[in-house]
């Protein structure tokens, strides 16, 4: 029998309470505007409700870019970039944050619960009309019934960071009773935390607006888009700041760089090496601040006397003379100056010692939390929800994948890691999968065992806005209000200048999408009366509880849409006080590394070599899309609808394959077939393709049967310190179709 162990946290209780006046929202004719949303997405608006102008901000992507919505008789007619916002974004909306409006009126949103027909199966797109009520109770009833028969472990919540209401569907978890929560990091940027974290004991945001020299390994930040960063890079300096970019491809941002290098996939390590050892032998190095900041720098002599500038041309394919003088420059720039270190880390199965390098290169130049440098984030206290929880069941080991990867961070998980632990009901089963705001079959390399894995299952519940690949192999799929629908908790932005951002109804929820506060509640009031005392808040209540210590924060961001404490950052607040490290400064040499077997400074490896008739496949963003969820949007469908495997002319010549021929894409894992794009832009041993198409589901009535994917090709390799997922370590084989 499962039983209550640990009450970790005290319970909080919200006082005082006094009635909320956040911004209502006219209901209006809701009803004439559903009607009127016609097959191809016209809307013809009800009229006599008015105008009026909302303060939001976008869910189109993780960087939540602060909106105006100008809506008109009920309907969002527009959503214009919020000035007040230009802290941040630099008050812009890209291409995507301006299709956000057809989101809301996409005929393919969700717009029901829906559950899959009796006698189905997953995978066949055969789903009802349910109430909520229905499907709220099925969802609670396979929950109980998997809890009785297996344990409670046995449910695994996957969910991804963006909707600022995550921490509402981790906190079921945790009340239910699972360890087992999958978060994002591994499929992006875990690396990088980890590699930056065991050197500053942080992962640091670089100065991008004051650095007078930035050097960029693959993060393509004119493709994606982080802000303020993207447009940072463009700032108008009078040919001042100097960019120097590696990317095996030709980017919008290689375009935008003072110099591009079309490096070696895989060896940016060398590089970087390499840089160090020019600085350190011809004595370039900060050392004041080496001296008085950090541990190890005695080590790192020695370790990179082998890494010269001749050594790492071999490897990386930039010629040493240009190593030596980027190096040169580099240190000549200092401090401010930045190794920039992107944010997908998802490159090889090193990339954690990857990213190290980089840290360590910063380091030795002194640019730590000083202007134009690497400055640690600063954030905004919001107060956080407490509850009872977690409540573990007393014969549950812990997290199925516990010891996996060696710095395993518990809410996160490691996705690929726990697959196979899955699979393998190693030393346990999981039976259900719940699933919020994450699209697995899509972001999860080889798509083919997350079918498996969702085969295993005795019941899986999503709770998405468009029917993806996940929801479309689901038994049940509840639809969440859009971004544009429903109120969040508040969010705070941690940066070098912080902020509070704000997301409120900008239109009613249409059809029967609900809040994801509302879903969660119900679903726990179905599990037990314990736990549906955990979320016995109403939304208001909430937001009142965040800002309790300052409800300023609440008044600013209904006026203006952001709140913020100074728009000016704070540098060196981290100088002089001990680090979050194991001895208090940058770590250059790591004990804690040596401690786990791991090397304690980066040791360079060489990727595998291309076989040959093979390519590496790359994968990256573009500019239209956010993974694999904006590609059916009808706005952005229009601009590029379908992907393409992007391929160099000689290569294309050698293989007798033509420009806008099908091919077939074939990797250890899959196969897939897409439209071949012979271009100069991509070197002669890799492939690319844009992510987000090959879908299973054919309720993405745009995409559906257009392009390849990523994901069904891609092999499950990982980083063995993070856990973090190596995308570009797949070789695949190209035939005419
Ligand atoms: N092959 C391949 N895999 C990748 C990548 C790649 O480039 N190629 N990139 C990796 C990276 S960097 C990342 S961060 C991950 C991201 O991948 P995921 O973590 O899976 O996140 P997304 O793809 O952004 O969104 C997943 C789902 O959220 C749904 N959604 C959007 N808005 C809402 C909402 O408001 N509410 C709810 N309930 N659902 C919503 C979308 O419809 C989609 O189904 O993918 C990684 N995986
Ligand atoms: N438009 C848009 N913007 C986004 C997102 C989005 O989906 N769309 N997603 C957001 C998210 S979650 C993330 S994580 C970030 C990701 O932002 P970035 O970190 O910039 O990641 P990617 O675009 O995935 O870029 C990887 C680039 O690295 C190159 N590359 C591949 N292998 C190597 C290599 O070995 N060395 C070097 N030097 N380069 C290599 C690829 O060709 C590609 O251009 O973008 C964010 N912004
Ligand atoms: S970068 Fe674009 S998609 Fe992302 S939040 Fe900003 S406007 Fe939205
Ligand atoms: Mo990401």
């Amino acid at each position: 029998m499962a039983r209550l162990l640990e009450k970790k946290v005290s319970r909080r209780h919200f006082m005082g309470l006094s009635s909320c006046a956040l911004a209502t929202i006219a209901i209006g004719s809701q009803v004439k505007v559903l009607k009127a949303l016609a097959k191809d997405g016209r809307i013809d608006a009800p009229t006599g409700l008015g105008s009026k102008d909302v303060y939001s901000s976008c869910g189109m992507c993780v960087n939540k870019c602060g909106f105006i919505a100008r809506v008109k008789d009920g309907v969002i007619q527009k959503l214009d970039p919020n000035p007040e916002f230009f802290i941040r974004s630099r008050a812009m909306l890209c291409a995507r944050g301006n299709a956000g409006v057809k989101v809301v009126y996409d005929p393919d949103r969700l717009k029901y619960p829906l559950i899959r027909v009796e006698g189905s199966k997953r995978g066949e797109g055969k789903f009802r009309r349910a109430t909520w009520e229905e499907a709220l109770d099925l969802v609670a009833k396979n929950m109980n019934e998997i809890k009785d028969k297996y344990s409670r472990a046995s449910v695994m919540f996957a969910s991804t960071e963006g909707t600022f209401s995550e921490h509402f569907f981790t906190q079921l978890a945790e009340c239910y009773g699972s360890p087992n929560t999958l978060r994002h990091p591994t499929l992006c940027l875990s690396s990088n935390i980890q590699g930056f974290g065991a050197t500053f004991g942080t992962n640091p945001t670089p100065d991008v607006l004051n650095a007078d020299f930035i050097i960029m390994s693959g993060a393509n930040r004119s493709e994606a888009l982080m802000t303020p960063d993207s447009i940072d890079l463009l700032r108008g300096d009078g040919g001042k700041r100097k960019l120097v970019y590696l990317d095996p491809r030709f980017t919008k941002t290689s375009a935008k760089a003072d110099e591009w290098f079309p490096i070696k996939p895989g060896t940016d390590m060398a590089f970087i090496l390499a840089m160090i050892h020019v600085i350190v032998t011809e004595n370039l190095q900060d050392q004041a601040f080496i001296d008085e900041f950090t541990v190890g720098f005695e080590q790192l002599v020695p370790h990179i006397a082998p890494y010269t500038p001749e050594w790492a041309a071999a490897e990386c394919e930039i010629p040493a003379a240009d190593i030596r003088r980027i190096a040169r420059e580099f240190a000549a720039a200092a401090p401010k100056a930045v190794y920039y270190q992107g944010r997908r880390s998802s490159f090889m199965a090193n990339d954690t010692q990857m990213r190290r390098a980089m840290a360590i290169l910063n380091t030795i130049i002194g640019n730590w939390d000083t202007k134009g440098g690497l400055i640690p984030n600063a954030s905004i206290a919001l107060t956080k929800h407490d509850y009872l929880a977690p409540w573990y069941d007393e014969d549950i080991p812990g997290r199925l994948d516990d010891g996996a990867v060696t710095y395993l961070s518990e809410k996160d998980g490691a996705w690929p890691a726990f697959r196979d632990r899955a699979l393998a009901a190693d030393p346990y089963p999981i039976k259900g999968m719940m699933v919020y705001k994450q699209n697995p079959l899509a972001s999860v390399p080889n798509r083919a065992k997350t079918l498996k894995l969702m085969e295993q299952m005795d019941f899986i519940c999503t709770i998405d806005i468009t029917m993806s690949d996940t929801a479309w192999h689901s038994d049940v799929v509840l639809p969440e209000a859009t971004y544009l629908e429903r109120q969040d908790p508040l969010e705070g932005l941690g940066g070098i200048v912080p902020v509070v951002a704000f997301r409120q109804p900008c239109i009613p929820p249409m059809f029967e999408s609900k809040e994801s506060l509302w879903i969660i509640q119900e679903i726990a009031k179905r599990l037990s009366e314990e736990i549906a005392a955990e979320f016995d808040f109403t939304m208001e209540e909430h937001l009142h509880h965040q800002v309790k210590h300052n409800p300023q924060i609440l008044e600013d961001l209904k006026t203006k849409g952001i709140y913020y404490e100074s728009t000016e950052p704070n540098y060196g607040r981290t100088r002089g006080t001990a680090l979050k490290t194991k001895s208090g400064k940058i770590e250059i040499f790591s004990q804690k590394y040596a401690d786990n077997g791991h090397d304690p400074l980066p040791v360079y490896t060489r990727p595998t070599a291309v076989p040959s008739n093979r390519y590496r496949l790359l994968v990256g963003r573009h500019a239209y899309f956010t993974h694999g969820t904006t590609a059916n949007n009808p706005y952005l469908h229009d601009i590029m609808p379908e992907n393409t495997l992007w391929l160099n002319p000689v290569e294309a010549q050698k293989l007798g394959l033509k420009n806008g021929q099908m091919v077939k894409v074939r990797s250890a894992v899959g196969e897939e077939r897409l439209k071949l794009e012979v271009t100069q832009k991509i070197r002669p041993d890799s492939v690319y393709m844009a992510h987000g198409f090959g879908v299973l589901s054919k309720a993405q009535t745009n995409i559906y049967g257009k392009g390849g994917s990523d994901a069904a090709l891609i092999e499950e390799k990982y980083c063995p310190i993070s856990g973090n997922v190596a995308m570009h370590e797949t070789f695949v084989e190209i035939l005419p179709a």
